[in-house]
């Protein structure tokens, strides 16, 4: 496994170059990026640890990988020409389709030739002096750039939990999130899946497909919903395509970045027969559109608590053994809290004789063994470990580089407590330091290609202005910065988002503060509050000129 891990050091500068923007990353964002950059003229250049662009989609190659927003939504807006060329086969692409998708915007803009692949982003300083970033890879390239824009991603830094005797395991080894790239034959074999999350849900039907046993570990059950996935027809392509305008226009200003209109009743405002009938009818449609049927499922623990309990009915008429069915059912902390999965077949694969389920709640793992896992009841032999075990998320990419900004402050060390940003673009004390669609901003709440957009377009035009303005740095303020943070707490606070230890929150790394790191607010109002703050000068940023403040 070829995990992303903070470097311990940085190798001797063998070349230097000058570029105007460094871009690291070339997930949708990067590319993006890349293009808009571009555009206004600047030189450009993504740094990317892949040896080819899609990020997220080219490194989670795992069987069953596939979106869960649909795909004619889960697709960039900003060219209509590339809407209408391209054709989307099924309502959610897999992975293999979505990852073409980045090589054929990638061949479109001709985007690969300001791309370096195979480097790895060690490191970022600031030269005050100068106004420039010192930029270091592990190809022992020095870049300096005006502007630095990490578009290092969400779900980007793998997290492989420290299990004594982890290394030990004589099998073959895998994390969903570095998916060897020809596949992997799990025929014949004993398959041990540790971890509950979307990945696993995602894989484990089609693991135990192939494989002679499979065994899941979880330790936190999850709440799924069908995809009911299919082909789409050309009919419904060709609608979609006449009607882009108005499905992107509704995506850009409702909360989740996606088609549909917000919810503007409660889940406690209608009869028990009418909402029953509202669930069963979403359940038979498939997908995350359940999770905003009614407008209180975030806020309120008894009505949050009707969609939770018809998905527990629904496991418990899939599931044929009850008491499977039991460990397969979240009690403890409400839907939603952590993300949602999205599954084809997932809970029937539990009626196969040849899979099992190990509660890790009642017998925890003690170790891995060189033959498999070992628990507090057991031990159980396997060939193969997948760690279906997620990410670092939101931080864990940009905590990999050592960032010092201003007088040598170090991000890592500024983030220590939890992260720390102005509006979700900007850190005090890192002038000119971007960050694309993580922390402080809608991101993981939304559809990300929306959400993506919305940051790339806001920092180009930004980067833009401040060019045609004559400014030479832009950096918010360390009183704007407190503001928003405590803004994005306190309506987490007003939230069921608290109350699940969820990656949201950073709680799946041990170790990791736990302070809920997107912005709650929705899409459509993050949208507005931008482009407000860009209309009113950029205000809580300090623009400047030649490191004279204006
Ligand atoms: P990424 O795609 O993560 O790209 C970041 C890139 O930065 C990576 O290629 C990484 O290698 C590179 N990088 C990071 N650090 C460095 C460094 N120091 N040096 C060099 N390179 C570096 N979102 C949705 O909205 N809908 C979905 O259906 C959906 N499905 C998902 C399915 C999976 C399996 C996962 C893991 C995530 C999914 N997401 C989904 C979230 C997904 O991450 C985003 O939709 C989107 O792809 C993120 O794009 P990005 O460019 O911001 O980040
Ligand atoms: O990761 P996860 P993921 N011992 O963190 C368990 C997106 N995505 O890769 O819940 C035992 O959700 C952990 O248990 P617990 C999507 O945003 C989308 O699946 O912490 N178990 C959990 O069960 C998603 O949310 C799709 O108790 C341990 C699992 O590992 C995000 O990516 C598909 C453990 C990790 O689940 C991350 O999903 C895939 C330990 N020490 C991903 N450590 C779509 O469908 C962790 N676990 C679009």
């Amino acid at each position: 496994m070829s995990l992303l891990r903070p470097r311990a050091s940085v190798p001797e500068t063998t070349s230097t170059r000058e570029l105007d923007a460094l871009i690291v990353g070339a997930g949708f964002s990067g590319m993006y990026l890349l293009h808009r950059l571009r555009g206004l003229g600047l030189a450009a250049r993504v740094y990317e640890r892949g040896e080819d662009v899609g990020g997220t989609w080219y490194w989670n190659r795992y069987p069953g990988a596939r979106c869960d927003i649909e795909s004619v939504d889960y697709s960039y807006s900003f060219s209509p020409e590339l809407e209408q060329e391209w054709e989307w086969s099924e309502r959610y692409a897999a992975q293999p389709e979505i990852l073409r998708y980045a090589g054929h915007v990638a061949d479109r803009f001709d985007l690969r030739r300001d791309i370096q692949f195979g480097a790895q982003v060690l490191s970022a300083e600031f030269d005050e002096a100068a106004g420039r970033w010192h930029v270091r890879t592990d190809l022992g390239e020095l870049i300096v750039a005006r502007y630095v824009v990490l578009a290092t991603g969400c779900l980007s830094a793998g997290n492989v939990p420290d299990l004594p005797g982890r290394d030990a395991f004589r099998g073959e080894t895998y994390h969903t999130g570095d998916w060897p790239h020809d596949g992997v034959d799990f025929a014949g074999k004993r398959v041990g899946v540790l971890g509950t999350g979307s990945s696993a849900i995602q894989s484990i039907p089609l693991i135990a497909e192939q494989a002679a046993h499979t065994v899941v570990f979880q330790r936190t059950p999850n709440f799924s919903l069908p995809a009911h996935n299919r082909p789409l027809t050309p009919e419904f392509r060709a609608e979609v395509k006449r009607d882009y305008p108005r499905r992107r226009e509704i995506a850009r200003y409702n909360s989740g970045g996606v088609t549909r209109a917000d919810p503007e009743i409660g889940a406690l405002e209608v009869t028990d027969e009418e909402r029953r009938e509202i669930y069963e009818r979403q359940w038979r449609a498939g997908g995350l559109n359940f999770a905003s049927l009614f407008n209180d499922l975030r806020t309120d623990r008894a009505a949050n608590e009707t969609a939770a309990e018809f998905i527990r009915g629904k496991i418990r008429e899939i599931v044929e053994d009850a008491r499977t069915a039991e460990l397969l059912s979240p009690k403890d902390y409400p839907f939603g809290a952590k993300r949602p999965c999205v599954d084809t077949g997932y809970y029937a694969t539990f009626n196969r004789e040849d899979v099992q389920l190990v509660d890790l709640r009642t017998e925890p793992i003690a170790e891995i063994t060189p033959h498999g896992v070992r628990t507090a009841a057991a031990e159980y032999e396997v060939d193969c470990l997948v760690y279906a075990t997620g990410f670092d998320a939101m931080t864990g990419a940009v905590n990999a580089i050592d960032i010092r900004g201003r007088g040598g402050e170090s991000l890592r060390e500024a983030w220590a407590a939890g992260p720390r940003t102005y509006l979700g673009v900007g850190c005090a004390g890192f002038p000119n330091l971007f960050l694309i669609a993580t922390v402080g901003s809608p991101s993981v709440l939304s559809n990300m290609m929306t959400s993506i957009e919305q940051h790339v377009d806001w920092v180009a035009d930004c980067i833009g202005r401040l060019r045609a303005e004559g400014f030479d740095t832009i950096e918010a303020t360390e009183e704007a910065q407190n503001e928003w943070v405590a803004h994005v707490n306190e309506l987490a606070a007003g939230t069921l988002f608290l109350d699940a230890a969820s990656w949201y929150l950073g709680a799946n790394i041990p170790g990791k503060p736990r302070v809920f790191m997107p912005y709650v607010g929705g899409v459509g109002v993050y949208r507005e509050l931008c482009d407000r703050i860009a209309a009113e000068g950029y205000r809580g940023f300090r623009r400047t000129v030649s490191a004279v403040a204006a």
